[in-house]
């Protein structure tokens, strides 16, 4: 049986991509502020409904650069259910994570916890919008503002989505997303900033590169962490088809909800009202008891059977040597995010999926 993974690159026209290679190559302009570069800012501005984006060489390095933009030491509150890269960003300008608990509902950072974490040496607070779903964008906001700390949200996951036709990266002090090939929108590697003001966009755009502003001039300790003119020009070419792509994920969750209903043991979230998705991924959480199997049990069955689901995310950040002697990442503090993280299986979920494949994972699932 063929292999059906969890995710599948969203890949460019290759005969428009040889095209514009060609144009690359005989203006011999290949990065560091390029043609490609600044258009490719220009139509993630407008496809995202943000005023400003700052384009990155991969996700994780714009989480890095943001907290030093902001200037952000000390402790930040952030959710142990994420990809490790989250609390890596913390760990890079030497702050210390405090991690606090999930909401059931969707997986992200519970603002009914937040103010317990919060200390005198908490500055920021770092949420995920997980799988792509919003935050309680509202609450956390006005918890920072009553203690005076800085938003910034992880939003790797969330490209495209909307809360009342509102970009969700309109949130917090700044977003980060992933544009890395297993994303909704991918530039092979790839990520940006969102901001909300030219000021800061041209700090950030300083930081990214080294902290040059102009020839001679360094006004920052910045780093090197500049996209270049290839994956620019490959990245305003998939944003053409990524509105298809989020609506083939559409159908495929439409098919997999309609089938894994009434399955006993078998949960999973539904859409969320006046919220445009993006389906990134498809979380199903196993309850052994009544599903008659555990989690890990399923998925390597399913493993067997050349489907390639993922335990996105087991094990929790907090787990991690680096992290686990944190008296945060104590398991009694975060009951709910290891419960999650123990029972679940994102399934595949990408827009190449056939309807053979969603019906052959159902089956094996059934
Ligand atoms: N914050 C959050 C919340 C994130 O989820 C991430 C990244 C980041 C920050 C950091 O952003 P980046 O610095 O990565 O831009 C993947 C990705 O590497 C990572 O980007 C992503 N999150 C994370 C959730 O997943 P792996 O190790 O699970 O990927 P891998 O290589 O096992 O690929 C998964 C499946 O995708 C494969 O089985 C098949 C398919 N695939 C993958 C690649 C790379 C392809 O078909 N083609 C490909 O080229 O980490």
């Amino acid at each position: 049986m063929e292999q059906i993974t969890v995710t599948s690159p969203l890949l460019p026209d290759l005969g428009e991509f040889t095209d514009m290679l060609k144009d690359i190559w005989a203006k011999k302009w290949i990065t560091n502020n390029g043609e490609y570069h600044r258009r490719l800012e220009g139509a993630l501005a407008e496809y995202l409904k943000v005023p400003y984006v700052s384009l990155f060489t991969n996700g994780t390095l714009p989480l890095i650069t943001a907290l030093q933009a902001l200037r952000i030491t000390g402790e930040v509150i952030t959710s142990p259910y994420s990809f490790v890269a989250t609390t890596h960003s913390l760990w890079w300008n030497g702050i210390k994570p405090v991690f606090v608990d999930i909401d059931p509902a969707t997986g992200n950072i519970d603002p009914d916890k937040i103010e317990a974490a919060i200390t005198p040496k908490t500055t920021a607070i770092m949420p995920v919008h997980v799988y792509g779903k919003p935050c309680d964008t509202e609450r956390i906001q006005a918890i920072a503002d009553k203690y005076g700390l800085k938003v910034i949200y992880d939003a790797a996951h969330a490209f495209g989505v909307e809360v009342n036709g509102q970009s969700i990266l309109r949130a917090g002090d700044m977003s980060t997303l992933s544009f890395h090939a297993t994303k909704v929108y991918n530039t092979i590697e790839g990520g940006a900033l969102v901001m909300h003001d030219a000021k800061t966009k041209q700090r950030i755009d300083y930081l990214k590169n080294f902290g040059f502003a102009g020839e001679t001039e360094v006004v920052a300790p910045g780093i090197n962490s500049k996209m270049d003119e290839v994956r620019s020009a490959y990245g305003l070419l998939a944003l053409r088809q990524v509105d298809e792509a989020i609506e083939a994920r559409h159908q495929a969750a439409i098919r997999y909800r309609e089938a894994l209903r009434g399955v006993d043991g078998v949960t999973f979230f539904d859409d969320m009202p006046g919220v445009r998705h993006n389906y990134s991924y498809f979380p199903i959480f196993i309850d052994a008891d009544k599903f008659g199997m555990t989690r890990d049990e399923l998925y390597f069955k399913m493993r067997e059977a050349n489907v390639l689901g993922r335990r996105y995310f087991y094990p929790l950040i907090s787990e991690f040597t680096t992290y686990r002697g944190l008296p945060s990442a104590a398991k009694e503090n975060l009951p709910v995010a290891h419960r999650m993280a123990d029972t679940v299986i994102c399934l595949p979920m990408h827009h190449a999926l056939t309807n053979e494949d969603i019906e052959r994972v159902i089956n094996l699932i059934k």
